[in-house]
């Protein structure tokens, strides 16, 4: 692993802040994978532990009128956007003090104030969803730019070409985030992928494109800070493609049998929790107070998970609200 020393008291106290909301998401999800093995959780529930770095870098280059576009596995983005814990875990637990009043659940969290446009259950569909929203805001000369993030899976996907290819046609502020974690459920990319790496698809559509690994929280956040920017100017779509790993199953029913102990093990060692403890290590941060940090947000998770447990179930009145639009 080589270290990227932070050089100044700036830097330091933005890797801070960076390995904060990393140390979030996965004890967060810690807490999550816990409540489901007990039974206080239902339905699907993909896990983001080990890829926390892509999350947290690429949003870090947003501004609060920016839009985001997540899948199912869309934890750690929401929680990386500034979303409560609180009202995610409630979420999850299926309770009506949830993000998305318990009607959601783990694939569906959902903030329009927060411009935190969901968590999708479609493998890809909403990558022309995001072009609809990039689309939507250049018509309103709103100047916000949408990030949607993906799997390489869903590069195959018939959405993923319509959505690039309107993205490059109409020149919309939108940068294409594809997280490949090298499988789509127990699938590894060489069977399913027609290329090595993803963002070499932009030349199709004659976009910017970009390959990074996503080890390095703030290696991640420049790059997309660069792309956010092109698409800012009104420059057009940006295809990135941000290498990774999830250190789990595809959810939690996914024992995870088709990949080697040995290739887990070396991705491990190149976590990017570990990497950020590292490096604010070197720029003079003791163990101690890193440790006292990754207390205190243990502590909030357990709050989260006990607001979830004790919070009400939705009213049964509630079943066929939110469902169709309705009158004003
Ligand atoms: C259109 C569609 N096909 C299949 C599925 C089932 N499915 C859910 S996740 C998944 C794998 C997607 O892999 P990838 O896009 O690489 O994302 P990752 O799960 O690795 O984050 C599949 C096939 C689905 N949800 N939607």
């Amino acid at each position: 692993m080589v270290s990227s020393i932070p050089k100044d008291s700036q830097s330091v106290s933005e890797l801070k802040e960076f390995y904060r909301q990393m140390v979030l998401i996965r004890k967060f999800e810690e807490a999550a994978a816990k409540a489901y093995s007990v039974g206080k959780i239902g339905g699907f529930l993909h896990l983001y532990i080990g890829q926390e770095a892509v999350g947290v870098g690429s949003i870090a280059a947003l501004t609060p009128k920016d839009y985001i576009v997540s899948t199912y596995r869309d934890h750690g983005h929401a929680l990386a956007r500034g979303l409560s814990p609180k009202p995610l875990m409630a979420e999850l637990f299926g309770k009506g003090t949830g993000i998305s009043k318990g009607n959601g659940g783990s694939m569906h969290f959902f903030d329009r104030n927060a411009h935190f446009m969901g968590g999708h259950g479609i493998v890809g569909g909403h990558i022309s969803l995001a072009a609809g929203i990039a689309f939507a805001s250049k018509f309103k000369k709103e100047d916000s730019v949408t990030i949607c993030f993906f799997g390489e899976g869903a590069a195959n996907i018939g959405s993923f070409h319509e959505g690039l290819n309107l993205a490059a046609i109409w020149k919309l502020p939108v940068v294409f985030i594809c997280e490949n974690n090298h499988y789509a459920m127990g699938t590894p990319e060489y069977r399913a992928l027609a290329v090595k790496d993803v963002s070499v698809r932009a030349y199709a559509y004659d976009i910017a494109r970009d390959h990074i690994e996503g080890d390095e929280v703030r290696k991640v956040r420049d790059h997309v800070q660069v792309a956010v920017e092109r698409a800012r100017r009104g420059e057009g779509p940006t295809l990135i493609e941000v290498s990774t790993y999830r250190f789990r199953g595809h959810s939690m029913s996914d024992p995870a049998k088709y990949r080697t102990k040995e290739e887990l093990e070396a991705y491990k060692k190149k976590d990017p929790l570990m990497r950020a403890r590292h490096e604010l290590e070197l720029g003079g941060i003791k163990t101690e107070e890193l440790d006292k940090m990754d207390l205190e947000i243990q502590t909030q998770v357990d709050e989260a998970y006990q607001y979830a447990e004790t919070s009400p179930e939705p009213p049964l009145s509630q079943l066929h609200k939110y469902v169709y639009s309705e009158d004003k």
